[in-house]
C-alpha cells in the first residue's frame, strides 16, 4: 500500500487551466512548465548566435528591454522605423533557426486556444531586468493580422497591461508567472498592451531576469 499523502495537495500543484481575457485571448497558466528543460538550452544557443541588444526606437530612445530573435524573420527597431528582417543587422547573418522545442510549444499553445495550424516564422525574445518595462503599444508590423500571437513568460513574474483598441482605454493588470503562456488573436489582436516596470523577485532558474518569447506569423 502506498501513502500518497502529499500528492493531491492543491497548493503543491502549479496553477493550470485556460482563462479567457477577451473574445480571442487566453491565458494558459503553467502551459510551458513541462517544456522549460528543453527551452533553456535552446534559448542559450539562440543568444550565443544572435546576442541580446538594446534597440533604439524611431524617436531616438534606447529600449530598456534587451531583444534578440530566432526564426526566418526578426523584429527590429532603429531610427528608420520598426520592421521585420531576415538578417541580424549586428552580425549580417540570418537569424538563428527557430528551435524545434520553441515551434512545438507555440503550435500546441495556439491549438489549445482554438487556433489550429499556427506556424510562426518569427520569435522575438525579450529580456527584462529589474526596473525595465514595455510601454503601451500595439503590434501592427505583421502582415497577417489573422494569425494569433503566442507569448511565453519565463523567469521573474511580471504585470502585463491589457488595454483596449484606443490608447486612452484604461488597461487591466494581469500578473504573468514563469511558465504562463498567452495566446492573442481575432478581435483582441490590435489591443494596446505593455509590461509594468519589473520588480526584483529573483527566480530559481533565471535569477533577476524575465524572458518573454513572442511567436508571430510576420511574413
Ligand atoms: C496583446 N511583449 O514584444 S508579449 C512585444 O511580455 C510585447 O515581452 C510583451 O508586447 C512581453 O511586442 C508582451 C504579449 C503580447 C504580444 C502581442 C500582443 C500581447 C499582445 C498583441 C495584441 C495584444
Ligand atoms: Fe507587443
Amino acid at each position: 500500500m502506498t501513502l500518497d499523502l502529499f500528492d493531491d495537495a492543491p497548493e503543491a500543484e502549479p496553477q493550470r487551466g485556460k482563462e479567457a481575457i477577451g473574445p480571442g485571448a487566453f491565458v494558459l497558466r503553467g502551459f510551458a512548465l513541462p517544456s522549460v528543460g528543453e527551452l533553456l538550452p535552446a534559448l542559450e544557443a539562440v543568444a550565443q548566435h544572435a546576442p541580446f541588444r538594446h534597440l533604439v526606437t524611431p524617436g531616438g530612445f534606447t529600449m530598456s528591454v534587451a531583444m534578440t530573435n530566432c526564426g526566418r524573420l526578426g523584429w527590429l527597431s532603429d531610427r528608420r522605423g520598426y520592421r521585420y528582417a531576415e538578417r541580424d543587422p549586428q552580425t549580417g547573418a540570418p537569424w538563428p533557426a527557430m528551435p524545434a522545442a520553441f515551434e512545438r510549444l507555440a503550435r500546441t499553445a495556439a491549438a489549445e486556444a482554438g487556433f489550429e495550424g499556427f506556424a510562426p516564422d518569427a520569435c522575438l525574445v525579450n529580456r527584462y531586468e529589474p526596473g525595465t518595462r514595455l510601454s503601451l503599444h500595439q503590434d501592427k508590423d505583421e502582415r497577417d493580422h489573422g494569425a494569433p500571437i503566442v507569448s511565453v513568460s519565463l523567469g521573474m513574474p511580471a504585470v502585463f497591461l491589457w488595454g483596449g483598441l484606443a490608447r486612452s482605454d484604461k488597461p487591466r493588470r494581469i500578473p504573468l508567472a514563469h511558465g504562463d503562456v498567452v495566446v492573442w488573436g481575432g478581435p483582441d489582436r490590435l489591443r494596446y498592451h505593455g509590461v509594468l516596470p519589473l520588480e526584483d523577485r529573483p527566480h530559481a532558474l533565471f535569477g533577476s531576469r524575465r524572458i518573454n518569447l513572442t511567436f508571430r506569423k510576420a511574413g
